[in-house]
């Protein structure tokens, strides 16, 4: 009696220990995609203030970043007939941490795209082109798959993250249709799916209009900016030999 009653302590113990043990790994494996967006995240900022105060333009309208919640993991684990074990979940389900950056117009995706791609610590693991080949139900938006290191006190860990690159209209639609259809696992009726696929290609539709007003517009300011400065623009050296001249003493 007294026997088994130490067996059990024994057992609880040991369940404690290791329960306790997997929670330490659940927090670090959370931990790693806070830590990976928070790099990531810097590197975004740095680029839109450096484009803000160079280029005096902003191609980024705003930023989101979110960790997918616990149940979310879950389900896209059991969607993908995955073992729910960590390793296997850190590898295979690679938008846990994810970063959607907003646009203003379609050029602008794909020039930060390319900045971020370029970045020596980024590893560019996929790049999937919604854009350019929209899904069938009309989604459009770039993903990135990228690889970043988190530096830890003992190592270095390279993180998935999964960057979505859209425009406002793009991210008008998908968060739309994202509300409309979020737990609904039953077959769309046809007319609801073509209604949709039309309001996507509306959308895109605006995208290109607004891109090419902004393009007529840029030109417009640069033929300004020409005819406000025109002397000056034309040889710097000629200027400062100008300036000087009228700073000689007479
Ligand atoms: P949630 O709730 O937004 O997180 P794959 O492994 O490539 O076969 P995966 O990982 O689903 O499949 O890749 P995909 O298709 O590129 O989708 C990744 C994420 O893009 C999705 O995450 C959505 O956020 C978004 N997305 C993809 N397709 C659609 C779409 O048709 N409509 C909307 N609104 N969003 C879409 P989750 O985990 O599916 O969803």
């Amino acid at each position: 009696m007294e026997r088994d009653r130490d067996a059990m302590i024994e057992q609880e113990s040991v369940d404690l220990e290791a329960v306790k043990a997997l929670r330490g790994k659940i927090t670090r494996f959370g931990l790693m995609y806070r830590f990976a967006l928070e790099e990531i995240g810097t590197k975004v900022n740095i680029l839109q203030e450096e484009f803000r105060l160079m280029h005096d333009y902003n191609p980024i309208e705003h930023v989101v970043t979110r960790v997918k919640s616990a149940k979310s993991i879950v389900l896209k684990a059991q969607r993908k007939h995955l073992p729910l074990k960590l390793d296997v979940i850190r590898e295979q389900i690679r938008d846990i941490a994810g970063i959607r950056i907003i646009c203003s117009f379609v050029s602008d995706i794909y020039r930060i795209s390319e900045m971020i791609q370029s970045q020596a610590d980024v590893e560019v693991v996929e790049v999937k082109d919604y854009i350019r080949n929209p899904k069938p139900n009309g989604y459009r938006s770039l993903h990135l798959i990228l690889k970043i290191p988190v530096f830890m006190s003992d190592r270095t860990e390279r993180v998935y993250v999964e960057m979505q690159i859209r425009t406002i209209a793009m991210d008008f639609w998908a968060s739309l249709e994202h509300k409309i259809y979020y737990k609904y696992n039953k077959q769309v009726p046809g007319h609801l799916t073509r209604q949709l696929l039309e309001a996507a290609n509306t959308v895109a539709e605006l995208d290109r209009r607004m891109e090419h007003i902004n393009e007529e517009i840029n030109i417009l300011k640069e033929n300004d900016v020409k005819d406000d400065f025109g002397d000056l623009l034309l040889d710097p050296r000629e200027l400062i030999r100008q300036m000087m001249k009228s700073n000689e003493p007479s």
